[in-house]
């Protein structure tokens, strides 16, 4: 995430001109990922949070913004539009609120009432003047679901999270092993995290209000729907490659996914010491050409032999995808 901290300056003052000289408005929006179809993705790609499982929006959203800013600057002479999508260096999610867009909840996400969080932003900055949507104010009310059920207790207090102990941090942009505590509670996420968004009220019914179907660029491949997770973490780097073309998993690399893997593999031995998948996964692990995969096997290795030397071998039972 170092790209952020990069633009101090910019971020504090949200600073619109140094995205785009004269820059007047920003159009935002929503861009949906629930599907109707969730139940079907099966156990690896459940374990992925969702807007993850299918094709990297990067790409495609950008590819939508870019049409749009390209229609207003059809709209008179001179006038200019930018497109931005998450990796930019603006406050998406406050623009969002001021837009009108959605509110932002405890969870610290942004929410459309009637289509709930499952919805990622983007941005047309542009030179032309548009009159100001107007700004929704927050709903949570007493609720503190999202903080109550966050499995890292990534919430300091309602809206304020930290970063370092999120999922999604800890698995897909942090480089080592979690320590103790986080990794347990990584539990069965192989990528990313949707615990805040699932138990939202405003996300009840969320992925059925517009149906989602196998042509939606956010459900998984059929690669990812039928791999076992001890077979990903075998792949080599030409069918790594061929299955993961295209999608968010690549930001990880193979390396942070045989990671994850291996944790998801280490919650799971936890809670029963003779789980077969859980222990082809290590084995797998154990001859990763990747050293960070092949230590992180060998700390789960050494943590069953250290309590089975104490008689420990049961825990608590993690949260498995399937159960979500
Ligand atoms: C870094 C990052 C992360 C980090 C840190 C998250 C964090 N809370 O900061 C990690 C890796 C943990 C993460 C996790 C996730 N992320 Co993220 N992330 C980002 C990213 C790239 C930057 C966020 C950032 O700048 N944080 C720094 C803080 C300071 O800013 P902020 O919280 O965004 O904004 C607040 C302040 O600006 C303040 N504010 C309000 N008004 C004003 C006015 C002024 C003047 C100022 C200064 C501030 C201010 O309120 C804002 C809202 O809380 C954004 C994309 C982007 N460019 O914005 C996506 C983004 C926030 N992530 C997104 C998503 C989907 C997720 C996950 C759900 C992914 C997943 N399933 O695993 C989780 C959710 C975790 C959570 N509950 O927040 C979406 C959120 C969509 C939505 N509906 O809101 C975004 C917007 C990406 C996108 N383009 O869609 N993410
Ligand atoms: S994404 Fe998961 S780990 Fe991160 S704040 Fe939400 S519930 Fe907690
Ligand atoms: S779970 Fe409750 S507190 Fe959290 S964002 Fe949703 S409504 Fe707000």
């Amino acid at each position: 995430m170092r790209h952020l901290a990069e633009h101090v300056e910019e971020r504090r003052r949200l600073d619109v001109d140094g995205i785009l000289v004269g820059a007047r408005s920003v159009v935002c929006l929503g861009v949906r990922y629930a599907r109707a179809d969730e139940a079907s993705d099966g156990p690896i790609a459940r374990s992925v949070a969702r807007y993850a499982r299918g094709r990297d929006y990067h790409r495609f959203v950008k590819k939508r913004l870019h049409r749009l800013a390209r229609f207003v600057e059809s709209l008179g002479d001179g006038v200019r539009a930018r497109a931005l999508c998450d990796i930019e260096p603006v406050l998406e999610r406050a623009w969002a609120a001021r837009s009108g867009l959605g509110f932002v909840g405890k969870n610290g996400l942004v929410i459309t009432p009637g289509q709930g969080s499952y919805q990622l932003l983007g941005e047309v900055v542009t030179t032309l003047a548009l009159a100001p949507g107007e700004r929704m104010t927050e709903r949570c009310g007493s609720c503190t679901r999202c903080l109550d059920a966050c499995p890292t207790a990534a919430f300091v207090a309602p809206f304020v999270l930290d970063p370092r102990r999120c999922i999604s941090y800890l698995t897909i942009e942090a480089k080592g092993l979690p320590p103790g505590d986080l990794r347990a509670g990584v539990g069965e996420h192989l990528f990313g995290c949707d615990v805040c968004q699932e138990v939202c009220p405003f996300n009840a019914g969320a992925s059925v209000a517009i149906a989602g179907d196998a042509a939606s660029p956010f459900a998984p491949s059929a690669a990812m729907r039928e791999r076992s997770l001890a077979g990903l973490v075998a792949l080599d780097p030409a069918a790594w490659d061929a299955a993961t073309l295209g999608t968010p998993l690549r930001r990880t690399k193979h390396e942070g996914v045989a990671r994850n893997a291996v944790i998801v593999a280490w919650n799971r031995l936890d809670a029963d010491a003779g789980d077969r998948d859980a222990l082809a996964v290590l084995a797998a692990a154990e001859g990763h050409p990747s050293a960070l995969v092949r230590a992180a096997a060998a700390s789960a290795r050494a943590d069953l032999r250290r309590r089975a030397g104490s008689g420990d071998t049961r825990g608590s039972p993690p949260r498995k995808a399937e159960d979500r």
